[in-house]
């Protein structure tokens, strides 16, 4: 692992004192160090200079050039639209989830020693409907003891924490959890070794949708899940994202057709900041919390979610162009949660 902050300043320091003067990227600029430019970079190095790439009207970040899809196995483009179904099997859904210990890029340059259920930062998005049996095996292929916990309604033994059931899962062991999808909603699984924090930061977690028995509208539907990372170990995030890379829907927008009804799973997986939220440039969506009522609660542009929260998200691009969306902590949007939708005809 790389270390990417030499001088034990944080990013929170760096955004607080810069804030203090009134410019908070140029200032940042100048306090950080440059050497890494063109071998290791900071997230926040990333985001100045991602912000003056965009401001130059150039595109992305082109001095320290573009996360590797390919090596990091998994493309955020792809996770989108990515939902993993397994296989039914005598009337049981089953899926086989093994973790593994595997490096990532999170940012241009910025590498990070993660933790990943089937090689991928989120892990799959798995989905089922409502009141099927569902079977999961998971095998540990990771140096660390780790688990699965689902939310949901399911018995203890099924629970997926340390000291319960199976308990925790060393390396090299498996297990199989068995539990039937209820409610319907948007949920979340995820290691629950610990420290928990820990466990859940390295990446961990992923998507859970149990679609209601009837099913919803057809909708183009996206995944997106809010993360961060920890990338100086020091109990808070230096990039932040959704679906894993810090920009990647700047770099290359999120694609929708005007007038088609979009569909947006939106999870807060992020660890150390209490608060994540959802803002949406030039348009207002329907907002179900948890999507376990089919009536929306939010008719809104901007949803706060704490950690674990999540949503669904419906709404219509009136207009074509492009859009923007991220977090309306405005710190997280500067390091890496921020994005475009372009609506085309
Ligand atoms: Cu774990």
């Amino acid at each position: 692992m790389r270390k990417l902050w030499d001088n034990k300043v944080s990013r929170r320091k760096l955004l607080g004192g810069a804030a203090a003067t009134g410019a908070a990227l140029p200032v940042l600029h100048e306090l950080i160090p440059h050497q890494g430019l063109h071998g290791g970079t900071s997230a926040a190095q990333a985001a100045v200079e991602h912000h003056h790439q965009a401001h130059r009207g150039s595109g992305h970040l082109g001095a320290v050039g573009r996360v590797d899809h390919g090596r990091n196995g998994f493309d955020p483009q792809a996770i989108l639209r990515d939902f993993d179904e397994g296989v039914v099997k005598n009337g049981v859904r089953e899926w086989e989830i093994v973790a593994e210990d595997r490096e990532i890029e999170v940012a241009p340059g910025v590498k990070y020693a993660a933790w990943a259920y089937n090689g991928r930062v989120p892990g799959p998005t798995l989905r089922a409907r409502e009141g099927e049996r569902l079977r999961i095996r998971f095998v540990n292929g990771s140096k660390h003891p780790h688990t699965m916990h689902f939310h949901g309604i399911h018995r203890d033994l099924s629970d997926g924490i340390p000291g319960v059931g199976a308990g925790n899962i060393g390396a090299g062991g498996s297990t199989t959890y068995e539990f039937d999808a209820t409610p319907f909603g948007l949920h979340l699984y995820h290691c629950h070794s610990t420290p928990l924090a820990e466990h859940i930061a390295k990446g961990l977690y992923g998507a859970f949708i149990i679609d209601p028995k009837a099913g919803r509208p057809a909708a183009d539907e996206l995944v997106m899940v809010m993360n961060g990372f920890d990338t100086n170990f020091d109990r808070s995030n230096e990039v932040y994202a959704v679906n894993t890379v810090a920009f990647a829907y700047m770099d290359e927008p999120v694609q929708v057709r005007r007038g088609d009804l979009v569909r947006i799973y939106l999870v807060n997986a992020l660890e150390f900041d209490p608060l994540n939220s959802f803002h949406i440039h030039a348009n207002f969506f329907d907002y179900y919390p948890t999507g376990t009522r089919l009536e929306p609660r939010d008719f809104t542009d901007t949803v706060i979610q704490g950690q674990g929260e999540r949503g669904i998200l419906e709404l219509r691009f009136p207009y074509t162009g492009k859009y923007m969306f991220h977090a309306h902590v405005s710190e997280f949007a500067e390091l890496g949660w921020m994005g475009f939708f372009e609506v085309s005809d």
